[in-house]
């Protein structure tokens, strides 16, 4: 029973993930495959008192596969994310390989599912469906129930972002530099040209001709995307800070009609996968080593806006475990949407 699920980078921080997620929720899956470069392949990995090799990705990897949850890196997408769905794959993708073409859904189940509508299992035909960026998500999964109520028509988003973000190895950099730092050593530099560690950067992503980088753009455009608003104006600056594990994010929204800060509070506790996290009497917050490992996105820091008048801004911050809700959580909770 069930469907057969293949994941593609299985090795990676967000394929971990993807094994951790699928077990806590139950996902009702017939058959698992294992999928990874060659460097991994045939290694054994035990899930669910199940011993599974680990394959190696090829052109023939999807022949029995209904739903494929991919993240291995947009150029892995590109060349095997059409191939699956050729077979008759409904792929899940995480990288930003085909998340602004046209007639790919871009989705945040608790945003726009109705993106997806007719995309399920069974009914003999591929599909591609993607994963939207981290930041993004966790922006919208805040942003969205108060956009419902009030349209935004225009957010400055500034983002905190954690090593998981660029991977694995980024993460490993963080806790070697912290050590090699505390030692009174050099720090070594493979994966970020800085020393990360008691530091803090513009993000890594490539600096585009307008002077924003790509993470920024993602930002903008994906948003444009999921709320189908082509005029709403976003615009970012995304920093990677030295945390592990979750971005946080401050976002402040400017509005078409008044949303006092008590209604906003209201909404945000209602919203689901929202926590608030609120409590100006003890100067509590949301922070990310509170949401590391949680399903939730925590939002605190509601306030008006005192640069605008009559309740047509508010200010928000949001933090949320990037290879959960930001990646490996957002793709099952689709997967489960085409069961
Ligand atoms: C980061 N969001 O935190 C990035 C990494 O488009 O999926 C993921 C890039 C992407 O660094």
């Amino acid at each position: 029973e069930g469907p057969s699920v293949a994941i593609v980078g299985v090795t990676g921080a967000v394929g971990q993930e993807f094994l951790s997620v699928l077990s806590e929720r139950d996902f009702p899956y017939r058959s698992l495959k294992l999928l990874a470069s060659k460097r991994s392949a045939g290694k054994t990995l035990t899930f669910e008192n199940r011993n599974y090799t680990i394959e190696e990705l090829n052109e023939n990897s999807f022949g029995d596969v209904d739903i494929a949850l991919f993240s291995a890196g947009g150029s892995i997408s590109k060349k095997f994310g059409p191939l699956a769905v050729e077979k008759g794959a409904i792929v899940v993708d995480n990288s930003s390989a085909f998340r602004m073409d046209e007639g790919i859904p871009l989705v945040i189940p608790e945003v726009n599912p109705e993106a997806m509508e007719g995309i399920k299992v069974n009914n003999g035909k591929g599909a591609l469906i993607a994963n939207p960026n981290c930041s993004t998500i966790i922006c919208l999964m805040a942003a969205t129930p108060l956009h419902r109520r009030a349209k935004v028509t225009r957010m400055v988003v500034s983002t905190y972002q954690a090593a998981s973000g660029a991977g694995a190895a980024a993460m490993e950099e963080l806790e070697e530099q912290t050590r090699e730092v505390l030692q009174g050593k050099e720090p070594t530099c493979n994966i970020f040209k800085q020393q990360y560690a008691f530091n803090l950067f513009s993000h890594n992503a490539p600096i585009l001709s307008n002077g924003y980088n790509e993470e920024e753009m993602k930002l903008v455009k994906e948003t444009r995307k999921i709320w189908n608003d082509h005029n709403v104006k976003v615009t970012a600056t995304c920093i990677r800070v030295p945390v592990m594990r979750a971005h946080a994010e401050s976002v402040n929204l400017q509005f078409e009609t008044p949303l006092d800060e008590k209604t906003a509070r209201e909404i945000l506790s209602n919203a689901p996968g929202v926590v608030v996290i609120d409590d100006r009497a003890a100067n509590l917050f949301p922070t990310p080593l509170e949401v590391s490992n949680k399903d939730d996105v925590a939002v605190g820091r509601i306030r008006e806006d005192i640069s605008q008048d009559g309740n047509y801004g508010l200010d928000i911050f949001v933090c949320g475990d990037q290879i959960r809700k930001g990646a490996a959580l957002n793709a099952v909770q689709i997967a489960e949407m085409l069961l």
